[in-house]
């Protein structure tokens, strides 16, 4: 008798565990002699292990798909009708981030509650960081144009040895892939076959890497909550100060989740939401441990491609373009944060400074790197732009880290959604 098909412990439920069991251990290590230590020594390096294997095969995984799916394409107009339904998805949803996150902010008032002792205490506490990000800011801002500039590579080999410059690999990988549908099919053929074949091993790559991601996403969780209760009391008592400004952020993200991107699925795509959610589950799980969309990246991938049937030359364009440039989460909080620190300065915004956030942080999101943290140094940008104090970004340091991982899991999710809602678009169009 054929035997049953053993079921394995569903992925998403082994990182859901894995996370909890990091949680439990990051409140509890700390009030044991050298728990923190041991957890920092010998927990962390697993994390940052598990994260090192994702971030390896990032950039190979980016390149083989979008070059491998851009030339599938073979047809240029598509190439263009796809390029331009998913940039206008990403900007449409993101100038709905950025304007929720003003009318939110607007509404709830969070910097309202922050005194001017407390503003000054936190400005004081976090004085060096915001010094080191205001500088890491201007290394790249030299000029408003710098986004356009830097995403042009000057050496491809500097940029695919960066996970930093993934947008200059995107670049690269997006014209080559166009050059590939203007040379003689033939030759083409045997880059393309390559391609895919690097490709489809990569992604087995990623399943391999997903075999421990229970234990990565433990040292992950662990490790940042020790080190998060490492602020001791200081936290809560800021915590407590900040409450209603991370209160937003959430009330924010989650209406992206749980409002917008339903609705975008109801009106533009046959994928039920409820399906869309569940084959992400273990990608979203990822986004929200590691406060990476490129770490994430390839797991997006092959719970895309494999789970929600996307097909892989629309996967492949859409996916690692998405994570460099489009993130609703960031220009949410980018915006929400700009008001915030207005307020806790008892600055009076006024109209056209509202618009201006509205669209610098929609901007400012394009710039930010899919790594833990990038979303407060493009906030600089937003801040510069309507003359608030750029100091400010010390008020919202201390719930930064936990912020990031959800509204990084928002970006991801934002990826997964217009490659999906692009590929259903696509496939009507096939069928009419
Ligand atoms: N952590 C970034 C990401 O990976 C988002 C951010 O910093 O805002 O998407």
């Amino acid at each position: 008798m054929d035997e049953k098909p053993k079921k394995s412990f569903p992925l998403y439920l082994q990182i859901l565990l894995g996370m909890i069991a990091g949680i439990l251990w990051g409140i509890y290590a700390p009030e044991f002699q050298e728990g923190a230590k041991v957890t920092v020594d010998y927990v962390k390096p697993f994390g940052t292990i598990f994260l090192r294997l994702l971030q390896m095969i990032a950039i190979p995984l980016i390149l083989t798909s979008l070059i491998s799916g851009i030339a599938n394409l073979k047809d240029f107009a598509k190439v263009g009708r796809i390029g331009g339904k998913t940039i206008l998805l990403f900007f449409c949803t993101a100038i709905i981030a950025t304007f929720l996150g003003v009318t939110v902010a607007g509404f709830i008032k969070p910097g309202k509650v922050i005194s001017e002792e407390t503003r000054s205490q936190m400005i004081s506490q976090y004085q060096e960081v915001t010094e080191k990000s205001i500088s890491a800011f201007e290394k790249v801002q030299e000029s408003p144009l710098s986004p356009l500039v830097e995403m042009i590579p000057p050496n491809f080999f500097g940029a695919a040895s960066d996970n930093t410059r993934m947008l200059q690999v995107v670049f690269f990988g997006l014209l080559f892939g166009i050059a590939l549908t203007r040379i003689s099919s033939d030759k083409s053929a045997t880059v393309v076959d390559f391609l895919e074949a690097v490709n489809e091993a990569l992604l087995k790559m990623v399943m391999m890497i997903m075999a421990v991601a229970p234990v990565g996403v433990f040292a992950l969780m662990a490790s940042v909550l020790v080190e998060l209760a490492g602020n001791g009391s200081q936290m809560v008592q800021l915590l407590y100060s900040l409450l209603w400004y991370a209160i937003s952020v959430l009330i924010g993200l989650a209406i992206i989740l749980f409002i917008l991107y339903p609705a975008i699925f109801t009106f533009f795509s046959d994928v039920k939401y409820g399906q869309f959610f569940k084959g992400m589950r273990p990608a979203f799980l990822l986004a929200f441990t590691s406060s990476s969309s490129n770490a994430t990246l390839p797991v997006t991938m092959e719970r895309v491609e494999h789970h929600l049937k996307v097909p892989a030359e629309i996967t492949g364009f859409v996916l690692p373009f998405g994570t460099t440039v489009n993130m609703d989460g960031t220009a949410l909080y980018q915006s929400i944060a700009a008001v915030f620190i207005a307020q806790a300065f008892g600055l009076e915004l006024t109209f056209f400074q509202q618009v201006t956030i509205v669209f610098t942080a929609t901007l400012a999101a394009v710039g930010a790197a899919g790594i833990p943290g990038a979303g407060m140094i493009t906030l600089i940008a937003v801040l510069k732009s309507t003359d608030i104090p750029i100091e400010g970004i010390a008020l919202i340091l201390a719930p930064d880290r936990i912020l990031d991982m959800c509204r990084t899991l928002i970006n991801v999710a934002g990826d997964a959604m217009a490659a999906v809602v692009v590929a259903g678009s696509e496939k009507s169009e096939e069928n009419s």
